[in-house]
């Protein structure tokens, strides 16, 4: 199966982009006559319904942002009669106080066909076995996989979280061939198949890994094929756009966003102007078509841009690149910016290593430390202290040429380091600003 929904996978862009503004001309005229919040927003910006006549109206539309949905908790934001809402979710709080979604029948139809079609860019179909490993609950990321998997007619595992050496088992015993999970946990999964005696290359079906909800390198993407013989592929969301749903197709080079379900931009954060192709900034998205807390122009806070350019798969959906992490994720030391990101790209370029590291970070007098912490390979542990020394130094070269700043290396034991089973928590900042 080449596409899920082909005709519309591959509207030409003009099109696309009359539809986009069939959808959004909805939802503008709706809010503006129903919803308290949208039609004082649009006032105080200064802009009518009628004012947004193509797509390119829409920057005329203020931003909205994590904090109006945290000013609006539990569910001001839900602009739908309460009857027609069939889920909440709650979102993990990355970075603070959590904040509450709501969808109706149709925004989850909706965030499933998205799904299905991400999964069918990944290269599977009806016939494929799809170890959901994401947690369960509350988190967008195990019910998201769940339902767009079932809706695409692949057999789904509701494995969630957890019991790592059950999770090897299901993948032998039902031949899972995907599996969707955060890829921190997918490198320790694959470290507990070594450690039990089996092979996931040889002794498993597994070939495709889902793999988001945090930040990860192309040295990561790497380093799985190597150990497994898996192919990870990207998945991107957040809980207020629904949840992951955005993945890379066959060739891997950035994440198809759907354009009749989000319109993307990318903007300058600091004056919120509207960036080309090609030029990083804050990922914004406004979904088109959502009913229960409809979100325009939001300002997701992560980096990335859009790729110039059609991808030879035929889709003509926008792509995005690989996220570095959040504004808010970066790391300022010494005036250098550092996303932590960007420390496991350098990490994975060293053979000894593995992806497992923790970053601490200090005030030293009036200078900022970092400290890097990082596992070792089972074959690199020596008791040659100049063997470690050696490669001490290498990886703090490493680190010194491609992040532009100087950071203490310590060298850690296998299985020394914590493990997370959802979003990694690698960063520990005791400096007081
Ligand atoms: P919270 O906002 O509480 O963290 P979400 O689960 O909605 O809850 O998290 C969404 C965020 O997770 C994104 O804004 C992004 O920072 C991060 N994220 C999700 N998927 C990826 C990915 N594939 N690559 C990098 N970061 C990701
Ligand atoms: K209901
Ligand atoms: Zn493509």
């Amino acid at each position: 199966m080449a596409y899920y929904n082909e005709k519309i996978e591959t509207l030409p862009k003009l099109e696309l982009e009359k539809l986009q503004y069939q959808e959004l001309k909805v939802l503008v005229d709706r809010l503006y006559a129903n919803s308290a919040f949208y039609h004082d927003r649009m006032k105080a910006a200064g802009v009518l319904p009628s004012d947004i006549k193509s797509i390119s109206d829409i920057t005329k539309l203020p931003f909205m942002r994590k904090t109006d949905l945290r000013d609006n908790y539990p569910d001001k934001l839900v602009c739908c009669s309460k009857e027609d809402l069939v889920r909440y979710h709650v979102s993990s709080g990355t970075t603070g106080k959590p904040t509450v979604v709501a969808y109706t029948k149709n925004d989850l139809d909706t965030w499933s066909e998205a799904v299905a079609r991400s999964l069918v860019s990944c290269g599977l179909g009806r016939g494929d076995v799809l170890q959901v490993a994401y947690g369960y609950g509350l988190f967008t990321g195990g019910l998201g996989l769940h339902y767009g998997g079932e809706k695409l007619g692949a057999t789904v595992i509701p494995a969630s979280t957890g019991n790592s050496e059950r999770q090897i088992e299901l993948i032998q015993d039902l031949q899972t061939t995907a599996i969707a999970c955060t890829p921190s946990y997918f490198v320790h999964l694959i470290d507990v198949a070594k450690k039990i005696g089996v092979d996931i290359a040889k002794d498993t079906k597994l070939r495709t890994a889902i793999l988001g909800a945090e930040p990860w390198s192309e040295s990561m993407r790497r380093y799985i094929h190597e150990q497994s013989g898996v192919t990870a592929h990207n998945i991107f969301g957040t809980s207020e756009i629904s949840g992951p749903m955005f993945t890379d197709c066959q060739e891997l080079n950035g994440m198809h966003i759907s354009g009749d379900i989000a319109y993307t931009e990318i903007i300058d954060p600091e004056t919120g102007e509207s960036l080309p192709a090609g030029e990083k900034g804050e990922l914004t998205m406004t979904i088109l078509t959502k009913e229960a807390i409809p979100m325009i122009r939001y300002r997701i806070g992560d980096i990335t841009s859009i790729f110039p350019g059609d991808c030879p798969c035929g889709r003509t959906s926008p792509r995005i690149d690989r996220l570095q992490g959040r504004v808010d994720d970066m790391l300022v030391i010494r005036g250098i910016n550092v996303f932590p990101s960007a420390v496991e790209h350098a990490l994975l370029r060293v053979p000894e290593l593995t992806s497992h590291f923790m970053l601490e970070v200090f005030r030293n007098g009036p200078l900022d430390d970092m400290l890097v912490k990082v596992e070792l390979k089972p074959d690199a542990m020596t008791d040659s202290i100049n063997g470690l020394i050696g490669l001490q130094s290498r990886v703090e070269r490493t680190l010194r040429d491609t992040l532009n700043v100087s950071a203490k290396v310590e060298l850690c034991p296998p299985n020394s380091l914590p493990r997370f089973e959802g979003k990694a928590k690698r960063v520990i900042d005791t400096r007081v600003f």
